[in-house]
């Protein structure tokens, strides 16, 4: 089983402000965590990827295909304007758990619509960066039917 973690616009930023919403460990500590919960889970391969640029994040998902078995998401910002990172995920037909580290449908209006969640069969909010643990037990489970 191989696992892409993507991460979206300015999630390497974490630990640095608002530690209110996103708590106060770095970008590292999640790439750690992703990486260990992986091998736990099973998985043989996790990559974990970042970028702030929304046709990055597309090409990455279309390289996903042929290569990775499932895909974590958390699109940050883009997870509320991008038709695109839908489209790409709808494209590529691999699993995928979206993932929030707040509490997205108790915030702005705006946060509670997701784009990429209609091509996820999962959904994890509002467990801070221990949700990505459960969105890849919740990949794994699927993968292993
Ligand atoms: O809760 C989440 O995981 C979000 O995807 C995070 C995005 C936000 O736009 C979504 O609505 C919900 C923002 C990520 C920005 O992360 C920062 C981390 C540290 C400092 C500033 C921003």
């Amino acid at each position: 089983m191989k696992a892409l973690v993507i991460n979206g616009p300015n999630l390497n930023m974490l630990g640095t402000r608002e530690p209110g919403i996103y708590g106060t460990e770095t970008y590292e500590t999640l790439v750690a965590l992703c990486k260990d919960s992986g091998r736990e889970l099973g998985f043989e391969v996790v990559e974990v990827y970042q970028s702030n640029h929304e046709g990055a994040i597309i090409d990455k998902i279309q390289e996903a295909y042929g290569s990775m078995d499932g895909i974590v998401i958390n699109p940050a910002a883009y997870t509320h304007t991008s038709v695109g990172i839908l489209d790409a995920l709808k494209a590529v037909t691999l699993p995928a758990v979206e993932v929030h580290i707040s509490d997205v449908d108790a915030r702005e209006p705006f946060r509670q619509v997701s784009y990429a969640g209609m091509a996820c069969f999962a959904r994890v909010t509002g467990e801070g960066l221990a949700g990505y643990r459960h969105a890849l037990e919740l990949l794994r489970d699927r993968l292993q039917g």
